[in-house]
Order: C-alpha cells, then sequence, then structure tokens
C-alpha cells in the first residue's frame, strides 16, 4: 500500500496513524507543499482535486482522508476493528466524522491559518478573534459529548477519534482549547498515549509556518 502525502498535512497524518492502529505495513511518498507533485498531470490522474493524501493499493486509487480512514477500518488486514459492524454504531462515528470534516476542522483551520500560515504583519487581530470563536463554538460540541463519554462514538476508542483527534496536538499547542473545557482536555491527552498519535500526530509543524 503506498500512501501520497507529505507527513505535516493533518488529513495525512490522520491516515498514518489509522495505519499505525491497524498495524498495515505501507509506503509513504512526499507530496504536497514544498514538495510539489500534485501539480504534475500524473497526479490529478489518481486525485483530481490534487490534494493529500491518496491511497494506492495495487491498482486501486482512494482520496478524502475520511473515505480512507472507513476503507482501511474495514480492510480485511486491519488486525482489530475501529469501525463498528453494527449499523447504528457505525452511524454514530459516522455522524462525528462528517461533523470534522464539514464544521470543525475548517474552523480549525480557519484559525490556524491566521496563527501559522500567514506573516504576522498580514494577520489582523479581528480574524485571529473571529476564527477562534468559531472554532471554540466547534469545540463546545465535542466537550459536550466527552463529557457523556469516553471516546467520540461511544465507550471505545474509533475512527471517529482518529478523524477529530488528529487536530489536538496543533490545538493545544496553540493554546486553542479553553481551560474550561475539561473533557476535550482529558480525551486528549488519552489520545496523547496513543503510540501511532505519538509518532504521527504529535509533530512539529514549523515548515508550514510562514515567516
Ligand atoms: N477533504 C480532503 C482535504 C485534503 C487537503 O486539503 N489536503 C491538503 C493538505 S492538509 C493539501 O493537499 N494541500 C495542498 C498541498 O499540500 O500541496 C481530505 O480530507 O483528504
Amino acid at each position: 500500500m503506498k500512501i501520497w502525502g507529505r507527513a505535516s498535512s493533518v488529513n495525512v497524518q490522520k491516515v498514518l496513524w489509522a495505519l499505525d492502529e491497524l498495524a498495515i505495513s505501507y509506503e509513504r511518498v512526499d507530496a504536497g507543499g514544498k514538495y510539489g507533485v500534485v501539480d504534475m498531470d500524473v497526479f490529478a490522474r489518481m486525485n483530481p482535486m490534487r490534494r493529500v493524501p491518496v491511497l494506492e493499493e495495487d491498482g486501486f486509487v482512494l482520496w478524502e482522508s475520511h473515505a480512507i480512514l472507513r476503507y482501511l477500518g474495514s480492510s480485511p488486514s486491519a488486525s482489530q476493528t475501529l469501525v463498528p459492524d453494527d449499523a447504528k454504531a457505525r452511524a454514530i462515528m459516522d455522524q462525528w466524522m462528517e461533523f470534522t470534516t464539514s464544521t470543525l476542522q475548517p474552523a480549525f483551520i480557519g484559525v490556524f491559518w491566521q496563527l501559522v500560515r500567514t506573516p504576522e504583519a498580514q494577520r489582523s487581530a479581528e480574524t485571529v478573534a473571529r476564527t477562534r470563536a468559531e472554532y471554540e463554538a466547534g469545540l463546545a460540541i465535542l466537550e459536550k459529548k466527552l463529557s457523556e463519554s469516553a471516546f467520540l462514538a461511544g465507550d471505545t476508542f474509533g475512527m471517529a477519534d482518529i478523524a477529530a483527534g488528529s487536530l489536538m496536538h496543533r490545538t493545544l499547542d496553540l493554546g486553542l482549547l479553553p481551560s474550561s473545557m475539561r473533557a476535550v482536555k482529558r480525551w486528549a491527552e488519552t489520545l496523547a498515549g496513543r503510540e501511532g498519535y505519538a509518532r504521527h500526530i504529535a509533530t512539529s509543524y514549523e515548515e508550514l509556518r510562514a515567516l
């Protein structure tokens, strides 16, 4: 199995974390950001969006990180299941993954771009405050859920925790989690104890910083 994508991309990181959890071996090829590659026609034939990650396996090609997570979780080579068999339990997992795609991650990216990817001279305090507040609104939804259960889809760790949890290292590092959100903090600390998180999520993002 080949994963195309730079290791500094949070969407690539969540796939690498899932591969670790599932003990699936793979080869990663740098693409995107400073590595380019996504501009090449050969890459566009795999992913017309020219984005990473892309999974390639014996001629099978898949893009969109959460589609990749679901595929990996249901793959026969998975050594443990992160995607429940039960339809309702799986739908709850999907719900949190969709929430991450549609709401939580776009809000995170808004503030991350301001604080890390925009040169300080070009930042506006107003935009920082607005994007921060939008992300806090998303985190508040997680806080409510995680004060009711240990993980997003219930009592056991699963793919939804990988999808949303992949944002937590940068969230904590940038001081974006309000101190009142104790349940998110407890959850993030639990996730940080997993080897795949330590290996792929808790990494430096300095190469992304605008000078
Ligand atoms: N919804 C897509 C988003 C993919 C995406 O935006 N990837 C970013 C990196 S996080 C990308 O490819 N950016 C262009 C680049 O790195 O050159 C997914 O979840 O896979």
